[in-house]
């Protein structure tokens, strides 16, 4: 099936079609697509640290770190410079070739926080590894701050469809997520940005949310698709886990809607068999995250990866410039 779509981008009836099709053929079509544009078995591992954890002004219900919520994880201050390094060393070690630094802030702040962020940025960068930070909304000047300081990547999601936004987050709007987007493509800055699925969102609110982020122009680089982790004491603690199918589904439209990103296998592994897994991975899934911890949340075992990967194969990724879409 080639994959139609007007002078304006997709719409979510062709969207919607791509998602309802017989699995089968879905995924045979993600993967033809896939091998169009990416290394047919490497895996890119990306490590998270939380370098500034709790006390966020936003009201996110998905979200342990926000103040608006009583959870297990209280507002810390930000880490040391020497101990963020430390982290990225480590993580290089055990193969991962982009480090992502997780900041719980509605927005950045000017001041000397800012100042310490930017210079993990250098120091992460001048280990060798690809840079990236998740931070909230910024401004085109700290942006291009960021950008100056060695910044490859920013990681911000549109997480649910602009419908069902304002029943997951009341605190800004789409808009405030899309002008942050908007502000590092203006300095150069590659972005990372997808969702979550699993927070009673409709199929439809996941079909217009990849449709936004294919409609991007240019469309991201990196496309995370979190499962939902449900933590004790958010607005969401009790929601069912999803079916992994949906999962794959969203993966393989996300794979044949946005063609040259990497689609991230995100948060949500550790309820995943490893099947689903390797279903995801042959759903387009060529990049994960990888050591024991997400943010705040338990990631799968570090040994469990590697055992899967030689299960099945798969070459963790040697540098960020292997990949067919980076060599192109
Ligand atoms: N504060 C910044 C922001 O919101 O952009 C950066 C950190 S925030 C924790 C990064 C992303 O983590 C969110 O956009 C959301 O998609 C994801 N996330 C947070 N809590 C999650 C959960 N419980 N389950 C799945 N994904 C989650
Ligand atoms: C993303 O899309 N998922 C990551 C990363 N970007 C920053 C975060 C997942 C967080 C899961 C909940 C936690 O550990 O606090
Ligand atoms: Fe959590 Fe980020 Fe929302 Fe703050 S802005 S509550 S850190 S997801």
């Amino acid at each position: 099936m080639s994959q139609k779509h007007s002078a304006h981008g997709f719409t979510l009836e062709e969207v919607r079609a791509i998602y309802d099709r017989p699995l089968l053929p879905l995924l045979d079509e993600a993967r033809r697509v896939h091998l169009q544009h990416h290394a047919e078995n490497d895996i890119e591992l990306c490590t998270l640290i939380s370098v500034k954890t709790g006390g966020c002004s936003e009201d996110c219900a998905y979200c342990p770190q926000s103040n608006h919520y009583e959870t297990k994880v209280d507002a810390e201050k930000v880490l040391d410079l020497e101990d963020v390094i430390a982290a990225a060393r480590r993580a290089k070690e055990i193969g991962s070739t982009r480090f992502c630094m997780g900041v719980a802030w509605r927005e950045v702040k000017d001041g000397p926080t800012f100042d310490r962020i930017l210079a993990m940025v250098r120091g992460v960068k001048e280990l060798g590894l690809e840079t990236c930070v998740t931070a909230g909304m910024l401004t085109e000047l700290q942006a291009a701050r960021l950008k100056d300081a060695g910044l490859d990547v920013y990681n911000h999601n549109l997480d649910t469809s602009r419908e069902n936004y304002h029943s997951i987050i009341t605190t800004r709007s789409y808009d405030d997520r899309l002008r942050t987007l908007e502000s590092l493509h203006k300095v150069g800055i590659r972005v990372c940005s997808g969702g979550i699925i699993g927070m009673g969102e409709s199929v439809d609110d996941r079909c217009e949310m990849l449709r936004t982020l294919a409609n991007l122009d240019p469309p991201p680089d990196s496309v995370p698709v979190n499962a939902l982790v449900p933590v004790e004491g958010t607005p969401l603690a009790n929601m069912p886990p999803i079916d992994p199918i949906h999962l794959v589904r969203m993966i393989a439209v996300a794979r044949i809607l946005i063609p040259h990103a990497r689609i991230r296998l995100s948060a949500g592994r550790r309820s995943l068999s490893r099947e689903a897994q390797l279903m995801c991975m042959l759903a387009g899934a060529n990049s994960i995250f990888f050591g024991d911890k997400l943010l705040t949340t338990p990631n799968p075992e570090q040994n469990d990866d590697l055992e899967l990967f030689r299960a099945a194969g798969l070459n963790a990724m040697i540098s960020h410039s292997n990949s067919k879409a980076a060599a192109e």
